[in-house]
């Protein structure tokens, strides 16, 4: 692969409405990033295996539970700064924020929100540190965009929990030494459960053959009979608004996360715009790669600022879950739509690992399905608009 000589574009100067402290963290997330990502991701993603070696870096970066608390192990920062680092770690690969998201606002978000004081004693600082890794498990077979309908269940049997089913397609599933897994009890009440690997009865089988996000590990999350001790129930909030407000955090993270992947395309198709010379000049100085050079960075730029706006009401606590939605659907729209561009600009480079936009691509296209669906935000935004769900 090229060596990595990103450059961010920053054409509004955002850099201005950010605080010292948000630059400082986007700047070590970048360099570190840079460093340690770069080198190694696009061997990882032809493997397809999840690149273990940099989980201490993630959460020495502050990337495992940006916003958690310190007292718990995470960094303390706000919403920007957890942002700005799902945008550098994106900028270097999807699937390795993918790791980070879930990790912290899939795993350590509802047990931080949910748990009990015992339970974020013994989790979060494992999760912080990366000694432990998490998964999420929400998705089964036959109920993806609709996860009210799941089969998955638990029923008391005194001095614990009896779970029965499965999930599918859960990011770090393979490697995780935890789940928090959603199931319904014995009345159809949807609860949250940490389930830890050892269980008997609990396996993670990988999913194999993906074209995309090829460098993070997704599983299944299987259960038979497994026996889960009572303290290990989440007691603070249950039925689908639980699972749902940890996606508000994950989806807000993503809306930044995709301008990452976007901004690392841009950048990669300006620079070779000006390097590549076809009839003569560099085929930056054509009307039609302009235009295309042009309205990515348009878009960019909307996009950054949208994000920026969003964060400003995440740390007020007053963004809405149909604003997230928004966010997340329009921003991993256009990052799609920049890759595609980017990688005709590229020409037929563009389709090797040479370059990242190939990879970037085929990520993007797990990022617009999964934490909802394009649809599906485009769904929320037409029932907050109108206040009449179209979804059933
Ligand atoms: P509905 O009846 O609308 O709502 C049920 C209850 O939930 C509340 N609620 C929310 N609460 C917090 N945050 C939100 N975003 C919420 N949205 C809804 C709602 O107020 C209600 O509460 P209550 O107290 O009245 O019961 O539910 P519905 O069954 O009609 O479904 C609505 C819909 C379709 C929007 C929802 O099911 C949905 O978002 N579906 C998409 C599923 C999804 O996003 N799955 C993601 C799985 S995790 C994942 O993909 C991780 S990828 C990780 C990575 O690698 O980065
Ligand atoms: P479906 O729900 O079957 O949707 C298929 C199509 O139908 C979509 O185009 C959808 O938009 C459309 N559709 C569905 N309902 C409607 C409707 N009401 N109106 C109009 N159109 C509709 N899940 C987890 O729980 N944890 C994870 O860690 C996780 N990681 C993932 C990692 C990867 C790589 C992938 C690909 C997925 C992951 N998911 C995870 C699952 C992801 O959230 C789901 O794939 C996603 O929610 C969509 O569900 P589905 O695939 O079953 O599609």
């Amino acid at each position: 692969m090229k060596p990595d000589l990103f450059q961010a574009p920053d054409y509004y100067n955002i850099d201005e409405l950010l605080t010292d402290e948000h630059r400082m963290v986007r700047d070590a997330a970048r360099e570190w990033v840079k460093k340690e990502v770069s080198p190694i991701i696009e061997d990882a993603a032809q493997k397809a295996a999840f690149p273990t070696s940099i989980v201490n870096g993630l959460a020495e970066i502050g990337a495992f539970g940006p916003y958690i608390p310190e007292e718990y192990g995470g960094a303390g920062l706000d919403q920007i700064s957890y942002g700005l680092i799902m945008q550098e770690i994106e900028r270097g690969d999807s699937g390795v924020r993918s790791t980070a998201s879930v990790q912290s606002s899939l795993v350590m978000y509802p047990i931080y929100k949910y748990g009990t004081e015992e339970q974020r004693k013994k989790y979060l600082p494992k999760l912080a540190s990366g000694e432990f890794m998490g998964s999420f498990g929400l998705t089964e077979p036959d109920h993806g965009s609709n996860p009210g309908g799941m089969v998955t269940n638990f029923k008391d049997k005194g001095d614990h929990y009896l779970l029965n089913g499965a999930k599918m397609w859960i990011s770090n599933a393979p490697f995780c030494d935890i789940a928090v897994v959603w199931a319904k009890n014995e009345e159809g009440r949807i609860h949250g459960l940490i389930v830890e690997r050892g269980m008997e009865g609990f396996t993670t089988p990988e999913t194999h053959n993906k074209w995309s996000l090829r460098a993070s590990a997704t599983g299944e999350l299987i259960f038979q009979d497994v026996k889960v001790p009572k303290e290990n129930l989440l007691p603070g909030r249950s039925g689908l608004g639980a699972p749902l407000s940890c996606l508000d955090s994950a989806r807000f993270g993503i809306a930044w996360g995709a301008i990452g992947a976007a901004m690392d395309c841009y950048d990669t198709a300006l620079r070779y715009a000006k390097e590549r010379i076809q009839f003569g000049k560099p085929i930056a100085g054509f009307q039609l790669q302009q235009k295309k050079l042009a309205e990515m960075l348009t878009e960019i730029t909307k996009a950054q600022l949208l994000n920026l706006r969003l964060g400003q009401l995440r740390n007020k606590d007053k963004a809405t879950s149909a604003q997230i939605s928004m966010a997340k659907r329009n921003n991993v729209e256009i990052a799609i739509n920049i890759a595609r561009e980017a990688r005709q600009i590229l020409g037929g480079m563009g389709i090797t690992g040479e370059y990242s936009i190939m990879r970037h691509m085929m990520n993007l296209e797990s990022v617009i399905t999964y934490e909802g669906t394009h649809d599906i935000h485009l769904l929320i935004t037409g029932l907050d608009i109108t206040g009449i769900p179209a979804f059933k």
